[in-house]
């Protein structure tokens, strides 16, 4: 197609539309990747594929180039800004009405970091599965977390780094529960790109979450084996 000619997205096929989308979220078209999401969800497709093929998959290539030095970050903040245009018409979609109530989670980004796109995939993901969720957004100190616990009483801590520079600061947030005699009251999970399941365990949480769906899994088999516990 020449450059200079107009793109209907509607008119693209489903296959053509979804590698559009991941060059305009590349560009960081918030428009064009909100209606892509409209187009693609008026075709039936579902709200989690629409999420993972469209929008995810698009990011996993600015990602890319933005770790080899092509993309930087005012640019990475356009596409981050498009990524959120689309998330928020998939949120009230993955939030499933009626769902019944599984658990409460209290999540947040650790001090220092401010990524929050993967973060807030989670809430809504959890939300979708029918967790209660108080987000706390980014950047969040250890008397943060811990002022939210004490108020909300969840069942579950969710902690997300994106950086291998922020990821020891989880850790911090473990010990002071302990210290506090209170890490065996919370089920903790933990997630971001940099960490991985040995990283979770040498810290001392319950368990590493690799992505949003694997996050729900696992915070409702933790709350079953809590419910026969308390039942048993
Ligand atoms: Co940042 N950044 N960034 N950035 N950024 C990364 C993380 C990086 C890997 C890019 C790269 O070099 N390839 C790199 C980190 C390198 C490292 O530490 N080893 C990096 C860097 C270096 C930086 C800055 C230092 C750059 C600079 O200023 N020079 C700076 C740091 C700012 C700070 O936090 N103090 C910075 C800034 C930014 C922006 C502001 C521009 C923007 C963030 C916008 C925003 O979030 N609102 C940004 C972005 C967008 C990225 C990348 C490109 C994309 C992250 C993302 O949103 N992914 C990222 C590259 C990458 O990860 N490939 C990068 C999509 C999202 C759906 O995935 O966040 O992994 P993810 O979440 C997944 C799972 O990890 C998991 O589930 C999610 C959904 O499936 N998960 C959890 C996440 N949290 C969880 C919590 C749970 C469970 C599961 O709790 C239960």
């Amino acid at each position: 197609m020449a450059d200079d000619e107009e793109i209907i997205l509607s008119e693209l096929s489903d296959d053509e539309l979804v590698l559009q989308m991941h060059d305009d979220l590349y560009d960081g078209l918030k428009e064009e990747i909100e209606e892509g999401v409209n187009i693609l969800i008026a075709r039936n497709w579902t709200p989690y594929d629409t999420l993972t093929k469209a929008l995810v998959a698009g990011m996993t290539i600015v990602g890319a180039d933005f770790r080899d030095g092509i993309l930087f970050v005012p640019e990475v903040l356009l596409a981050a800004n498009a990524m959120k245009g689309g998330m928020a018409i998939l949120k009230p979609l993955l939030i499933a009405t009626g769902a019944p109530r599984m658990g409460k989670m209290v999540i947040g980004t650790v001090k220092g970091d401010i990524h929050d796109i993967g973060k807030n995939l989670v809430g809504m993901m959890m939300e979708g599965a029918g967790f209660e969720v108080k987000d706390l957004g980014i950047n969040n100190s250890v008397e943060k977390y811990l002022a939210a616990i004490e108020s909300e009483k969840p069942d579950i801590l969710g902690m997300s780094a994106l950086l291998t520079t922020t990821m020891p600061y989880m850790k911090v947030v473990i010990d002071t529960l302990k210290e506090k005699g209170m890490r065996e009251d919370y089920i903790v999970l933990v997630g971001g790109a940099p960490l991985n399941e040995e990283f979770s365990k040498a810290i001392g949480a319950d368990a590493y979450c690799r992505d949003a769906a694997v996050a729900v899994e696992t915070a409702k088999a933790y709350m079953l084996r809590k419910h026969n516990r308390a039942t048993a």
